[in-house]
């Protein structure tokens, strides 16, 4: 069989592959594996099966020929410029990524836009149906691709199908907005299983299937009946973990310990070190954050070098104008407590616009006394989940948003409504002052609670699943 002919039990699809091309300085071109929660999280799922990989290498034009790279095989599909700007940045994160994080800005309504995210669903659903083996198992993943279940089905009834939702799925009154409400609902109910992180997401889309498309639901599970088509879909919550043990063992070896070390020495040993680690994205909650620690040093209840404070802000969509506004008023804001709070050598808020090797990521967690996740609206937030899995001396302290599915596993944080700054302020603090002995209680818990629902069980649970997803009632006999 030719290379380009081979067939897969297992086809993973999602918008990106797993790696990223790197050129050296004499012109090599190699693959190295991209950071993010999704691809180490199905690195470890991938591992022992025949699977393949189906998605965009990152750059505009021309796909690469598939390969073979780290025992998966990679499919790259092709993006031009246009789609990149209109599938991509366009309709998936100007349109649907506000409309399923509660609009905390407007979204944008193109029509054009849409006609690409079809056209490269349509594309990611060929290879898909290309590199599929007999009756292989399909998994599709995030809000990029919610056609693609869909069009599989169209081409290939003989494959399982599996779609699991990254973010929120917005309730029924937002998405009703969306002009396109009944492509999306009915691409995804292609699918046989659908995997939420919240049970108030899945019931949201249970929710959307029955008001908008006059479908009859029963607890989970949705019945689409057409003429060509009869089925149960099953949709339900299995929140996404990362790999605890991994983590773990990264964050306890001596290179790891001694840069956390170092780092807490270079800005001064403060008594009390706050971190915030995000994607810089307005769902975030950033701007909520350092608005509330800004009062907090009006008040003199934290003063530099004694309370140190550094956000991680990590680039993304920066050709988004939405992010380009967020940066400007986020630095602007930055600026203006450092203006008024920092001394000589002790800065108020340390900001860091960059992206970090992970051993970085863990020294930074392991170096910080209160971990700041404040987001508006989160699909999960691994960040939350990281810092307790490096905290393998049960130090630490969490101050974690209700609104990210990570509230709902993660119940001994310091819990914070992040529109209330009030309350947000009295949470760092309890965040600061509570006990040792009573931080390390909480702390334990939370681990606890990861290393039993890592990234391995996660998947494991989706894959049983999408199994065990009803079947297809057999069809009718002929009269
Ligand atoms: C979406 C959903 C859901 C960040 N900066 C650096 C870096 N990161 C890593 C973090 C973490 C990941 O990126 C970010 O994951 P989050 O879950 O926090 O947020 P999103 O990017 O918005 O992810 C979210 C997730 O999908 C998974 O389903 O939880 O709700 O929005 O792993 O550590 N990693 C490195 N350097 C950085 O500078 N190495």
């Amino acid at each position: 069989m030719s290379p380009s002919k081979r067939a897969f039990d297992l086809v993973v699809a999602a918008n990106r592959l797993p790696v990223d091309r790197v050129v050296s300085a004499d012109g090599e071109v190699s693959w190295r594996t991209s950071p993010g929660g999704l691809v180490t999280a199905m690195e470890s799922v991938m591992r022992d099966r025949d699977g393949a990989w189906v998605g965009w290498a990152g750059e505009a034009g021309e796909a690469p020929e598939p390969f073979e790279e780290q025992g998966m095989w990679l499919r790259p599909v092709a993006l031009s410029e246009d789609e990149v700007k209109q599938y991509y940045e366009g309709f998936s994160n100007d349109t649907l990524w506000p409309i399923y994080h509660d609009v905390i800005v407007g979204a944008s309504f193109h029509r054009q836009w849409f006609t690409q995210y079809e056209k490269v669903n349509r594309r990611f659903a060929e290879a898909i149906a290309e590199v599929a083996a007999k009756g292989a198992t399909v998994w599709v993943h995030d809000y990029q691709l919610q056609l693609v279940p869909g069009m599989v089905r169209e081409l290939r009834p003989d494959v399982r199908i599996g779609w699991f939702d990254h973010i929120p799925f917005p309730p029924v009154e937002l998405f009703a907005q969306l002009p396109w409400r009944r492509a999306i609902l009915e691409g995804l109910l292609g699918a046989d299983y659908l995997g939420f992180q919240r049970v108030a997401d899945a019931q949201n889309f249970v929710r959307a299937c029955r008001q908008l498309l006059g479908l009859q639901t029963r607890g989970d599970t949705v019945s689409v009946s057409r003429a060509d088509d009869s089925r149960r879909v099953r949709a339900s919550a299995v929140p996404i973990s990362i790999d605890f043990k991994g983590l773990e063992a990264l964050a306890k070896e001596p290179e790891t310990r001694a840069r956390a070390k170092e780092i807490r020495e270079s800005l001064g040993d403060p008594e009390t070190l706050l971190l915030g680690v995000d994607r810089l994205d307005y769902t975030k909650g950033i701007g909520h954050r350092i608005k509330a620690y800004g009062e907090l040093l009006a008040e003199d209840k934290v003063a530099p070098p004694r309370e140190v404070f550094v956000q991680v802000a990590t680039p993304s969509r920066e050709r988004v104008e939405a992010y380009q506004q967020l940066r400007a008023e986020i630095e602007g804001e930055v600026g203006r407590l450092n203006g008024e709070f920092s001394r000589i050598g002790a800065p108020a808020v340390q900001y860091l616009h960059h992206s970090y090797p992970r051993r970085e990521m863990a020294a930074l967690f392991l170096a910080a006394d209160v971990l700041l996740v404040t987001p508006l609206r989160d699909g999960m937030n691994l960040v939350a989940k990281e810092y307790v899995t490096c905290r393998y001396d049960e130090g630490g302290a969490l101050v974690l948003s209700e609104f990210t599915g990570a509230f709902h596993e993660l119940h001994q944080a310091f819990v914070v409504n992040p529109h209330d700054i009030e309350g947000l302020k009295q949470g760092i603090m309890r965040a600061i002052e509570t006990p040792d002995k009573e931080k390390r209680r909480l702390m334990r818990a939370m681990r606890r609670r990861v290393a039993d629902h890592d990234v391995q069980r996660w998947a494991a649970r989706f894959l049983e699943n999408l199994a065990s997803a009803p079947e297809r009632p057999a069809p009718a006999a002929p009269s």
